[in-house]
C-alpha cells in the first residue's frame, strides 16, 4: 500500500514539487483516497471488492480475475454463502490474494440504462461494502468500477456514484477508513475519475 500514493501525494508531486511548497497537516479527505490503474488482484489491502453476480460462484471480468488469483478455496467459501442479492455484499477470506479479505457485491444489470433503481442499487453496493469494512474493523479497501463492464452501467454516472458515496462515508466515519483505492482498469475510467477527483478532493 505504501507504493500507491494518496491523491494528495500524487498531486503534490505533479504540481507543487518545483515550487518547493510545504504541505500542511494531513488527515484531509485527499489523504484517504487513491486512484490506481491496473489489476486489483495485486493490491495489498485489507479488502478488495469484487463485482460479482448473485450466485457468487465466479464469472468473467474482475470476478474471474479475483477467483483465479485467490484459488479454489475462495470458490468453496463462496459456495457456502447462498448467493447475494443485488446491492448487497458478503465478505470472505482472500486466500492466495495479497488482500486479506474479499468483499463480494452484486451491482445492477444496467445495460446502458440509469434510472432510480440502478442508481440506488449501485449506491448500496458501495455503502454495504463500506459497512462490512467497518463491522470487520478493516481500514484499507480497493474498489473496481462496479457494474460498468459486463453489466453495462454507463461509466460517468457510475463514477459519480462511487466517488460521492465513498466521500460521504469517509466524512461520516472519519476514524474507520484510512484508505480507499479506486482501482480503474480502463483508460476511459482513469480519465473520468481523475477529472472528478480533482474537483472533489481539493485539500492537497
Ligand atoms: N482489476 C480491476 N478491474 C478489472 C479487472 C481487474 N483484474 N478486470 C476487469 N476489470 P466487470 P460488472 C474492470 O465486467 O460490470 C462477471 O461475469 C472492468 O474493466 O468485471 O459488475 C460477474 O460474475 C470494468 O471496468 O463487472 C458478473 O456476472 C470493471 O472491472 C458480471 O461480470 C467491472 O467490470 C458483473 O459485471
Amino acid at each position: 500500500l505504501d507504493k500507491i500514493p494518496t491523491w494528495r501525494e500524487e498531486n503534490r508531486s505533479n504540481d507543487k514539487e518545483e515550487e518547493g511548497e510545504e504541505l500542511t497537516g494531513g488527515g484531509g479527505l485527499s489523504d484517504k483516497v487513491s486512484l490506481y490503474k491496473g489489476d486489483i488482484t495485486v493490491l495489498e489491502v485489507d479488502a478488495i471488492v469484487n463485482a460479482a453476480n448473485s450466485s457468487l460462484l465466479g464469472g468473467g471480468g474482475v470476478d474471474g480475475c479475483i477467483h483465479k488469483a485467490a484459488g479454489s478455496c475462495l470458490y468453496d467459501e463462496c459456495h457456502s454463502l447462498n448467493g447475494c442479492e443485488t446491492g448487497k455484499a458478503k465478505i470472505t477470506c482472500g486466500y492466495d490474494l495479497p488482500a486479506k479479505y474479499v468483499i463480494h457485491t452484486v451491482g445492477p444489470v444496467a445495460r446502458g440504462h440509469v434510472g432510480p433503481t440502478e442508481t440506488n442499487d449501485l449506491t448500496s453496493c458501495y455503502q454495504n461494502s463500506l459497512r462490512l469494512m467497518k463491522e470487520n474493523g478493516l481500514s484499507t479497501v480497493a474498489f473496481p468500477c462496479i457494474s460498468t463492464g459486463i453489466y453495462g452501467f454507463p461509466n460517468e454516472p457510475a463514477a459519480d456514484i462511487a466517488l460521492n458515496t465513498v466521500k460521504s462515508w469517509i466524512e461520516e466515519n472519519p476514524d474507520k477508513i484510512t484508505r480507499v483505492i479506486f482501482c480503474v482498469f480502463l483508460e476511459t475510467d482513469f480519465a473520468i475519475y481523475k477529472k472528478k477527483m480533482s474537483v472533489m478532493f481539493q485539500d492537497n
